[in-house]
């Protein structure tokens, strides 16, 4: 940061405190980690001066020769990780990579069957303003109102009625086990392509703490930077040859141009980070530890969608333990008291989409910090003591020293 501080203080300044807020409160977004010194150091590297529009040894800039060496090493360690014949390290992001994916297995105007946002999906999963709803035709499958799981026969029914080209599964907002080989039968009885959007649960399947979607989806989408731990981006696999053509096609030149090389790289080093045995042991502890906040939730009064978790993250019915209680409120009050979090709808929210009534927690960045299951129970108790004093600044004050004391515990890992 020296450089920075003499040529740019303001910036380095609000770097550095941004470090410290990160280290002085508990993230608890479910998106969100905490990645190695050594995945920073390569995001942060010469990398980024080089264009190398193209792919591995099929460059439209010449002085390429380190970068092809680097994207093969990413290629073959994402193939490794996930166990897969192809993979495309290049998408800037997550919503990226499923447009590509999009434009890889469908025309314009072909229809698609997904669960919507509210629900639990993703924006780039059909919401009417994102290109996968101006371009393609989303339909929609429900969750069961009783048990608020996937409803496979809506699924069924749905798939039967509109012969979608493609069937996504994979969420950003739903607790529990997806069943892939149950949207496989589906989308074979239909004649669907089947893909998987795991941005949320990447890192569980790769630590082997959630079933893969290979070799049940015909395409799988993620982001870099949830659970794998790396930078920001995304990634496409395949296992099947004629698509693997077509994505490659769709990612360069069909919807990017210059690939992030440096972010490249640093996928490359995250990847190689999670194929250690520590990385099972750590996807291990994430679903540990949100089994044990959720818990320790319920025992404070709180919903939860669906009565628990199986994953990483969980989706708290605020109104059971008081019915004033929004999730807009309670991710201020949080907030103020050093835990960051987001509102979230829950099924069938009474509440508009900025106010809502509940909360999405998920555990992947205080497990990189090392926090175990009883310390978990230690957060729940922090969380109920703030939502209870919302409107009491003073005491939330007091909740984020403690708040701050604690998180001392736990040091970042950089
Ligand atoms: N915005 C991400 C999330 O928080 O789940 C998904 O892209």
């Amino acid at each position: 940061m020296h450089h920075l501080e003499k040529t740019d203080p303001r910036i380095a300044k609000l770097i550095e405190q941004e470090q410290q807020r990160q280290q002085s409160t508990l993230e608890l977004i479910a998106s969100e980690n905490h990645v190695s010194a050594a995945v920073m150091e390569a995001a942060g590297s010469v990398l980024t001066n080089k264009y190398a529009e193209g792919y591995p040894g099929a460059r439209y800039y010449g002085g390429c020769d380190y970068y092809d060496q680097i994207e093969t090493l990413a290629i073959d360690r994402a193939k490794q990780l996930f166990n897969c014949k192809f993979a495309n390290v290049q998408p800037h992001s997550g919503a990226n990579a499923n447009l590509a994916a999009f434009m890889a297995m469908m025309k314009p105007g072909d229809s698609f069957l997904a669960l919507d946002l509210s629900s639990g999906g993703h924006l780039s999963h059909g919401m009417k303003l994102n290109t996968s709803a101006i371009f393609y035709k989303p339909d929609f499958y429900r969750l069961d109102p009783d048990t608020q799981t996937i409803d496979f026969e809506s699924v069924r029914q749905k798939a039967l009625q509109n012969r979608p080209k493609m069937i996504l599964c994979g969420y950003s907002a739903y607790p529990r086990i997806v069943d892939f080989a149950r949207f496989r039968q589906i989308a074979d009885e239909v004649g669907a392509l089947l893909m998987a959007d795991i941005a949320h649960i990447a890192g569980l399947v790769a630590g082997g703490a959630h079933p893969s979607p290979f070799p049940h989806c015909h395409v799988v989408t993620t982001t870099t930077h949830k659970t794998l731990r790396g930078p920001r981006g995304g990634l496409i696999m395949t296992n099947d040859e004629e698509l693997s053509k077509s994505i490659n096609r769709s990612v360069f030149p069909g919807s990017q141009g210059g690939p992030l090389m440096h972010i490249i790289a640093a996928k490359a080093v995250a990847f190689q980070e999670d194929l250690q045995p520590q990385f099972r042991d750590y996807a291990r502890q994430i679903v540990a530890n949100a089994k044990a906040l959720a818990g320790a939730l319920i025992e404070h009064g709180y919903r939860l969608q669906s009565g628990g978790t199986d994953n990483h993250l969980m989706l708290v019915d605020l109104r059971a333990r008081n019915e004033n209680f929004t999730g807009a409120d309670a991710e201020k009050a949080l907030e103020a008291a050093g835990i960051i979090t987001n509102k979230n709808a829950i099924l069938n929210d009474p509440r508009p989409p900025k106010i809502t009534s509940g909360l999405r927690l998920g555990t992947p960045a205080v497990t990189t910090r090392g926090l175990k299951e009883n310390d978990l129970k230690i957060v729940a108790s922090f969380i109920d003591r703030a939502l209870h004093a919302k409107e009491n600044p003073a005491e939330l004050t007091k909740i984020r020293g403690e708040v701050a004391e604690f998180c001392r515990r736990f040091p970042m890992p950089h």
